[in-house]
């Protein structure tokens, strides 16, 4: 909103949250904590803006973000402009005006040139369809519907279901105040420690001296961040190297520094297993008893295939007295009832229920709102076999539409806050060169969406990212069409292929001119 109101344009956002902030508002469950490093997670637009603000820790938890991101609204005078509890219900494109009527949740419509979809990629909750959920007696949440007084689990006992990032650092917090924690895990997944702590005044000012060219690094990065490799295969250093290698990185923490050890990790299955068996015999070193450790392993997928999950005590926690792991990959879950859960074993009396299960990722939020486009065409029914468009910024038949971070984009599986900026500059500048040049509607074309998608495909294909059942490919999701949606080609590249798309008058975009 900042970047298209500096450029002259009238802005309205609206936002169904009560608040601004979007996953870092809604996600306020305990324990909530970025997995990306602070100095890295903010924003570079404006030098006055990371002068001015000072992170606390490395790894900043959910209240600071929000703060942070509470800031910026205030300091560049957003409020006014952004219109709170209120839901997108729909958007329909005017072929003959050329614009847009947004309509909402509270019975108001708006109309508007270009309509920016920046609804979220992990904001659509998933609750899976358990049977029996409304019988159930006790309280049950989901982590990212957290209720903002908190809960209260002294003496009383827990399920948590789901093992990914969320249900990881959420379960040391329940532990450390239920009465007993059962953890249900499907999939065992891999973690490694944050170490996450406090700066110093001193590293502080090194971060702020050194921030015009750590933001320089980024941007031309894989991942949004800057990562050091050793620039080797791991195959080809010796195991004891190896070895070292790993435990270096290990102590200094961090998940993307480990994936980024070796050139080959996230490309060669065996590359990947150095690094997979590293993670193992940590987990079996923390964990006291051996067969928890053992169900504890994760063996279904390629480390880092889905998100690596961060956290400096899940592991050790399974030897507290009062947690057990339930594997719900051998004895499934099958209903809830009146006292807890149960599976196909056992049953488990509980008095509250914690999901941790997810979102329906990327396109989630997007194909909640009807959107309509010339020839009443719903984007829905454009996306059925999966989504597809340019750049994952527009979509071929629906004009002056924009996607921020959307699939077929770097995404979810970079830096967000910087891949964030790269899509707002990348339309601010399209809108303006509209304008400037008298261009009522701009549209991706079929070909270059088709040969988009080929290509996210085709460099998806070449790594290890397919090979798991994540919510990066939907598989989380019954019936969600199977696709791969982020753009693994990387931040640096891709921004290079945005610039030239718009260096060369917007290729791939039929521009319709007239009044
Ligand atoms: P994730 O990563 O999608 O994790 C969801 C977890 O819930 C995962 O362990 C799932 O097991 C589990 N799950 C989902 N449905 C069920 C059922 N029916 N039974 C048992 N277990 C289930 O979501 P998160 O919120 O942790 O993280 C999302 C992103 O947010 C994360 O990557 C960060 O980028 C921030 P499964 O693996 O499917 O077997």
């Amino acid at each position: 909103m900042h970047a298209l109101r500096s450029a002259g344009l009238t802005v309205r956002a609206f936002e169904a949250g009560s608040g601004v902030g979007g996953t870092w508002f809604w996600n306020c469950y305990p324990g909530a904590r970025c997995d990306v490093e602070s100095t890295d997670y903010s924003y570079s637009f404006d030098p006055a803006l990371e002068q001015d603000w000072t992170w606390s820790e490395r790894y900043p938890a959910q209240p600071e973000v929000l703060r942070y991101l509470n800031h910026v609204a205030d300091r560049y005078g957003l409020r006014p402009h952004i219109q709170l509890n209120t839901r997108v219900t729909a958007t329909v494109w005017d072929d003959g005006r050329r614009e847009w009527t947004v309509l909402t949740d509270d019975g108001e419509s708006r109309t508007a040139r270009f309509c920016v979809m920046a609804a979220g990629c992990l904001s659509e909750r998933h609750v899976p369809d358990l049977p029996g959920l409304e019988t159930f007696r006790g309280d049950w949440y989901h982590t990212s519907r957290w209720p903002r007084e908190g809960v209260d689990f002294t003496g009383r006992r827990v399920g948590l279901i789901g093992t990914g990032s969320t249900g990881i650092q959420i379960a040391p917090e329940i532990a450390a105040e239920a009465e007993h924690l059962h953890v249900f895990q499907r999939t065992a997944n891999f973690a490694v420690p944050n170490r996450n702590r406090a700066f110093t005044p001193s590293e502080t000012d090194a971060i702020k001296a050194r921030y015009p060219a750590h933001r320089a690094e980024a941007r031309e990065s894989m991942l949004g961040v800057p990562v050091t490799g050793t620039g080797l295969s791991a195959l080809e250093e010796s195991p004891e190297n190896r070895r070292k290698t790993y435990a270096a990185r290990w102590e200094a923490g961090g998940g993307m520094p480990l994936l980024g050890t070796y050139t080959d990790l996230l490309v060669s299955p065996e590359a990947n297993d150095t690094v997979a068996e590293f993670i193992r015999g940590r987990i079996r070193e923390t964990v006291s008893d051996p067969s928890v450790a053992e169900l504890l392993c994760p063996r279904a997928y390629p480390v880092g295939a889905k998100r690596l999950c961060q956290s400096d005590d899940y592991f050790a926690m399974f030897n507290r007295p009062n947690v057990s792991l339930v594997d719900v990959r051998s004895t499934p879950l099958t209903a809830a009832c009146p006292d807890g859960l149960r599976t196909a074993a056992a049953d488990y009396e509980l008095d509250a229920l914690v999901f941790a299960t997810g979102f329906d990722a990327v396109t989630g939020a997007l194909s909640r709102i009807a959107v309509i486009g010339p020839g009443g065409q719903s984007l829905r029914d454009a996306w059925r076999e999966g989504p597809r468009s340019y750049l994952g910024v527009a979509i071929a038949g629906f004009p002056n539409l924009f996607l921020v971070t959307g699939p077929g984009s770097p995404s979810v599986l970079s830096n967000m806050v910087l891949s964030i900026e790269q899509h707002v500059e990348f339309i601010r500048d399209l809108i303006v060169f509209t304008g400037d040049r008298g261009v009522a509607a701009v549209e991706a074309t079929e070909r270059a969406q088709e040969d988009w998608a080929a290509h996210v495909d085709e460099i998806a294909q070449e790594t290890l990212f397919p090979r798991a059942d994540s919510w990066y490919v939907g598989a989380n999701i019954p019936g969600k069409a199977r696709v791969f949606m982020p753009y693994v080609g990387g931040v640096g590249p891709y921004r290079e292929q945005c610039d030239s798309v718009a260096a060369a008058g917007y290729d791939g975009f039929t521009l319709t001119y007239g009044g």
